[in-house]
């Protein structure tokens, strides 16, 4: 199927779409596709449009050039700690509450399946951003760099959050205080990221396996999403309370009684919701 620009191609985000999978490709190739206030709010926007259309059943984020994405755009004039004549509330709490607590919260609410295909390196906020997609696969000559203790701050974007749960404590905290380069296979290994893949394979894999997601149960899987993330906090009966109220509600859905239905005719089923 042929694949719609709604963008133009020096636009900081590329929005396409093939079939029922939209991808967005962060386009500030010069910069490592670095995250400026401009490209922060288009991805945003992005994914809440992608949230809201009936026609995306999964969503995949990658990046121009030979970056995924450097993390905060440290020439941006909104990367000040301190307040300006022009911006006196200005500080960097004021930022993450602006641009990346709401990202990462969007990212963890989608409705539909969100794939990250990681095509270079991906450093501080990049790397987090990519980390809170729900498959993440990398190019083999990917990498993945929690810059922020090079620089004096900690890990944003939800970070603090993710890495333990992704690698355990020790493994977090030995990427998060080094902020050493970690390359995609060894990330693949240490369970940071879903897979690794030769180069020339990424975009294929990724747009199978957005292809294969975007004809599957949607609703369920982003309840699976959720469930998972719930269940990080909570004891097991409560886990079971959750998985017992998902149920439920996926039991009563479109998408189940088709799957059941097709299963029994021997068909392959039709899946709608989202
Ligand atoms: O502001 C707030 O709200 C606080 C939030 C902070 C969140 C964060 O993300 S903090 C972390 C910010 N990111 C970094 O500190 C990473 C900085 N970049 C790097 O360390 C390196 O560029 C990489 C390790 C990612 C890649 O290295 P390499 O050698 O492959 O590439 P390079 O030559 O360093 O970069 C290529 C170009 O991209 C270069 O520009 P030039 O010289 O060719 O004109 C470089 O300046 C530019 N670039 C890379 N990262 C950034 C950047 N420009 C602006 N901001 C960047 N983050």
């Amino acid at each position: 199927m042929p694949q719609s620009a709604v963008a133009p191609s020096d636009a900081p985000l590329l929005i396409t779409q093939d079939g029922a999978v939209q991808t967005l490709t962060l386009n500030r190739p010069a910069a490592l596709n670095a995250f400026t206030a401009e490209l922060l709010t288009l991805l945003r926007q992005a994914l809440d449009s992608a949230a809201a259309d009936a026609s995306v059943r999964a969503v995949v984020i990658t990046g121009a050039g030979r970056g995924f994405c450097a993390g905060q755009d440290l020439n941006d004039p909104m990367t000040r700690p301190h307040p300006t004549p022009d911006a006196p509330d200005q500080h960097f709490g004021a930022l993450l509450d602006k641009f990346y607590q709401p990202l990462a919260l969007r990212l963890s609410s989608m409705p539909v399946p969100v794939l990250c295909a990681v095509n270079g390196v991906a450093a501080g906020a990049g790397a987090n951003f990519a980390l809170g997609c729900d498959l993440v696969v990398a190019a083999q000559s990917a990498s993945f760099i929690q810059a922020f203790s090079r620089i004096g701050l900690l890990p944003d974007c939800g970070g603090t959050w993710l890495l333990p749960r992704l690698v355990g404590r020790a493994k977090a905290l030995q990427l998060a205080l080094l902020g050493d380069k970690l390359g995609a296979e060894e990330a693949q290994r240490i369970g940071l990221i879903a897979q690794c893949v030769p180069d020339a394979d990424l975009a294929a894999t990724v747009q199978s396996l957005a292809q294969k997601l975007a004809a599957m149960p949607t609703r369920a899987l982003a309840q699976t999403r959720q469930a998972f993330d719930r269940a990080m906090q909570l004891d097991f009966d409560e886990a079971l309370r959750i998985e017992c109220q998902a149920q439920t509600e996926l039991g009563r859905s479109f998408d189940f009684q088709e799957g059941v239905d097709a299963f029994l005719q021997k068909r392959k089923p039709a899946f709608q919701d989202r």
